[in-house]
């Protein structure tokens, strides 16, 4: 047998093979079963042992070296291969995607939703009404006389009238206490009714923005009392800060469409810029509330003799600031992105609500 010659074929037809397929040929061939090889492989018993003994090493050697051939081309083979594929798909399906931009949801819309989820589970539905109202809704019907401040070009946005039609102008609506009479008109008592959206007031500095939210509440029933307006704001207060404990402080004040009324304080203290709820010997002041006045009664159709309740006001804006420690008002004013994801907000991490509530 000459091995050089064997050697030569196998080597040369391991360079020359195309591909993978025409590689595994040679390897069958030479190295297979019943591959050439093999079959001096299988002579080696029949030799006299010392010839066999060279002749054993030397067909080893010539084995190994072709399987050595053979691996070194089917790697080569599949880089080219791979080199093809690259060279010949232009897309890759294997890139990360594109990341896009994903909004958040606005702190007001977020302090809007937890706030109805709480006052749902007391039992208070949502009311809604247009923001552009009558000067009857907004002012007469809650006892603000004609000669009121809050009434003056000064304060309030006015809408026009066509010349001639002098009719009083409508306003852009400068609370929500005109979605409750026209809730209490539609639906008489008892009642219990919030009523959160936007309201405008011709005001504009570091700390006021022409428009703002508001959440209005209210509840008439026959016998509703102070008791219970203390116990539901100190139960909202509770839940909406997420702590045990709140204290409330309640000082006499006055509003034309409450008597008597009481503007509501929250303790609270500051620890290194930390404001925390419910602790500390600092008051905040939250909110305004009160008993409905018997005219506001009247006006909205019911029986000041037969009925009473309460009824309170709160701005949004501030308590979405405070609970979520968001310093800066162009969170509110531009939603701007970069800020939301700052104070932690973003579209699909929505906090548990109090209750076993989750959105
Ligand atoms: C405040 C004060 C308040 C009300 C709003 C109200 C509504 C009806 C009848 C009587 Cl339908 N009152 N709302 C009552 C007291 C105070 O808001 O400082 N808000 C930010």
């Amino acid at each position: 047998m000459d091995l050089t010659e064997i050697r030569g074929k196998y080597i040369g037809a391991v360079a020359g093979a195309a591909d993978e397929a025409a590689l595994e040929e040679v390897r069958v061939a030479a190295l297979g079963k019943k591959g050439e090889i093999s079959a001096l492989m299988a002579t080696l018993g029949r030799m006299d042992p010392d010839v066999r003994k060279a002749a054993g090493a030397s067909l080893n050697a010539l084995k190994d070296e072709i399987d050595a051939a053979l691996r070194a081309k089917k790697s080569a083979l599949g880089d080219a291969a791979l080199d093809e594929r690259l060279r010949a798909e232009w897309l890759d399906v294997t890139l990360p995607g594109r990341p896009r931009r994903v909004g958040t949801i606005h702190p007001v819309s977020q302090v809007m939703d937890e706030l109805t989820a709480i006052f749902a589970d007391m039992g208070f539905s949502v009311a809604e009404g247009p923001q552009v109202e009558s000067d009857w809704f907004n002012f007469d019907a809650l006892n603000i006389p004609p000669e009121h401040p809050a009434r003056q070009e000064h304060d309030t946005f006015f809408m026009a009238r066509a010349t001639g039609d002098n009719r009083p102008p409508h306003v852009l609506r400068t609370h929500t206490s005109p979605v409750q009479i026209r809730a209490l008109q539609a639906q008489g008592a008892p009642i219990r009714v919030i009523a959160p959206g936007r309201v405008y007031r011709m005001d504009m500095d570091q700390t006021h923005t022409p428009m703002f939210h508001q959440v209005e509440g209210l509840a008439i029933d026959r016998d509703i009392s102070m008791a219970n307006l203390k116990w539901t704001l100190e139960e909202f207060c509770r839940a909406f800060f997420e702590v045990d404990r709140v204290e409330l402080r309640f000082r006499a004040s006055h509003f034309p469409f409450t008597e008597p009324s009481a503007e509501v304080d929250i303790r609270y203290s500051n620890v290194g810029g930390q404001l925390r709820i419910g602790e500390g010997d600092k008051w905040m002041e939250i909110l305004g509330s009160g008993m409905v006045h018997p005219k506001v009664l009247a006006a909205a159709g019911v029986d000041p003799t037969q009925w009473q309740g309460f009824a309170f006001g709160m701005g949004i804006d501030r308590i979405a600031m405070l609970k979520y420690g968001i310093p800066d008002l162009r969170a509110f004013f531009e939603s701007d992105l970069r800020w939301l994801r700052h104070y932690g907000f973003s579209a699909l991490d929505m906090p548990d609500l109090p209750g076993g509530l989750s959105r």
